[in-house]
């Protein structure tokens, strides 16, 4: 059986403690390969390999540091087809995501921040009268802690590698134990890189065993994370006392408020993206669309229609819009909640089965689903379900609609489908979101800040603020 190995100092180590963990291949239900669980130990020698790196790299010449980094991201592109069907394998997503989302936007990630950290600059403060200058040094934090998730492997897990080391800090990183095989492959390219020794560490392992060694460490003084709110808050309350400076991108319940008055095709297409991308399994998916009513029958109608056109199937079938769900654990959770909503009053418009897909048959996959909901309190309406279901509810006004946008207790991103300026702009601003999309979803400009609010986490990422968030700023004051 294949194994994954941690990258440490440059080189593949096995777990000190020989423990390993079943990676499953979502689409056949099948373990393909083990992964280390990584002890303490483990993360100990990454820390040290990353804390003796530090020194150099901090001071390498930021040309020479986005070298590297440009390398890494075209060496991912060289790369591409192996990355993304390793990433579909994995994963359980179709090919065709991994091929033009995911796998490109790693390599962006490492380009995007070779350049910005050229472009970086700080501020300077004239204290007129006291013949003073303050300016501010952005130091390099020293060593940091990257965790992510299992949705989108290695675009996730790159978006804050790439800033990390481009602020010249040297970094410990756990990808998920779901999907760790992208992130084992990303170490083979460092070592063609050229990455320096110890400069990026990937351990891996499970998050109360890994995971929670590396937000322990007393000297790891950041972290970046992303993945469920209850780890998120796990972890604010075991990095508070170290006063560790944390990045916590969490969980979402986003709502897609749709006017009469939009472009209706193009809102149809992407409500459809932005429901049922990459299985639901994505934390800006519009899983609570809201319709007003004068195109509620008729949106209804066609949703449906085209939810039911969507082919479910294996990952590497070119044909396959919806793949398979992460993990078994996830399907069944996905599930439970379409059996909560009947059982709270909604209605399953379509959907809501297990799929057996043919020479598939213990993959993990369930039918895109859409609920008819009016109670707004119920679970389903509330929870994060991190799936292919989504709810559907009419509104009659403007301000019902952004009642309901802002009754959960996230607020990570909202969609807005309305061609009337001023209504864009007042429920732009009035929602209770990171993130807002007006006639569009999902399109990201790398520059942007990234994040949440409410219990969809804190800080920024994205631009010069990830880049502010891996730098401790410090001022220095001169007389003169
Ligand atoms: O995430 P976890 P899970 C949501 C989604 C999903 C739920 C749970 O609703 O159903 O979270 O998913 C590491 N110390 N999102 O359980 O556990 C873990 O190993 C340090 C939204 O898979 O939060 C993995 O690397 N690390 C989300 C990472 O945290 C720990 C994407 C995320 O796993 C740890 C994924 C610990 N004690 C799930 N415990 C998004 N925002 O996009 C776990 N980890």
């Amino acid at each position: 059986m294949k194994k994954i190995f941690n990258y440490i100092n440059g080189e593949f180590k096995a777990p000190i403690e020989d423990q390993w963990i079943d990676n499953y291949n979502p689409s056949i239900g099948d373990v393909y390969s083990l992964l280390p669980n990584s002890s303490t130990v483990d993360v100990q020698n990454a820390y040290e390999a990353a804390e003796k790196a530090f020194p150099e790299w901090s001071e390498t010449p930021l040309e020479q540091r986005s070298k590297v980094l440009s390398k890494i991201a075209s060496l991912i592109t060289e790369n591409l087809d192996q990355l993304a069907k390793a990433e579909a394998i994995d994963n359980g997503k179709p090919l065709s995501l991994s091929t033009s989302i995911d796998i490109p936007r790693a390599s962006s990630n490492f380009q995007f921040f070779a350049h910005a950290l050229t472009q970086f600059a700080s501020e300077a403060h004239e204290s007129t009268g006291f013949n003073a200058i303050n300016f501010t040094l952005r130091q390099p934090i020293g060593v940091v802690g990257c965790i992510s998730p299992w949705n989108l492997p290695l675009y996730l897990f790159t978006w804050k590698i790439a800033p990390a080391l481009a602020a010249g800090n040297t970094v410990v990183a756990k990808p998920s134990e779901i999907t760790p095989m992208t992130a084992y492959l990303l170490a083979e390219i460092c070592i063609k890189a050229g990455v320096p020794k110890g400069v990026l560490n990937i351990v891996h392992g499970l998050g109360n065993t890994t995971g929670q060694a590396i937000i322990e460490h007393p000297k790891i003084k950041a972290i970046s994370f992303t993945g469920g709110t209850a780890t998120g808050a796990h972890i604010a309350k075991t990095a508070a006392p170290m006063f560790k400076k944390l990045s916590l991108e969490l969980g979402g319940k986003n709502p897609n408020l749709i006017f009469a008055d939009c472009d209706y095709e193009k809102m149809l297409s992407t409500t459809l993206r932005s429901s049922f991308a990459n299985q639901g399994q994505i934390c800006l998916c519009g899983s609570r669309i809201y319709v007003e009513r004068a195109i509620y029958d008729k949106f209804k109608t066609d949703f449906i229609a085209k939810t039911n056109a969507l082919k479910i199937g294996a990952p590497l079938d070119a044909e396959t819009n919806i793949g398979a769900l992460v993990s078994k654990s996830h399907l069944e959770k996905v599930k439970s909640y379409i059996d909560i909503a009947t059982a709270e009053g909604g209605t399953i418009l379509c959907g809501g089965n297990y799929v057996t897909v043919k020479g598939y048959e213990n993959g993990y996959y369930l039918q895109p689903t859409i609920i008819e909901i009016n109670n707004t309190n119920c679970r389903v309406a509330q929870e994060e379900i991190f799936g292919p279901v989504v709810t559907i509810t009419p509104f009659d006004s403007d301000d019902e609609a952004l009642a309901m946008a802002n009754d959960v207790r996230y607020g990570l991103s909202c969609t807005i489908w309305t061609n009337n300026l001023n209504r864009s702009m007042y429920m732009a601003k009035h929602v209770q979101a990171g993130i807002v999309w007006v006639n569009t979803w999902m399109m990201r400009d790398l520059r942007t800040a990234f994040g949440g609010t409410k219990d969809s986490g804190v800080g920024r990422e994205g631009g010069f603020e990830a880049l502010r968030f891996f730098t401790e700023p410090k001022n220095i004051c001169i007389q003169y």
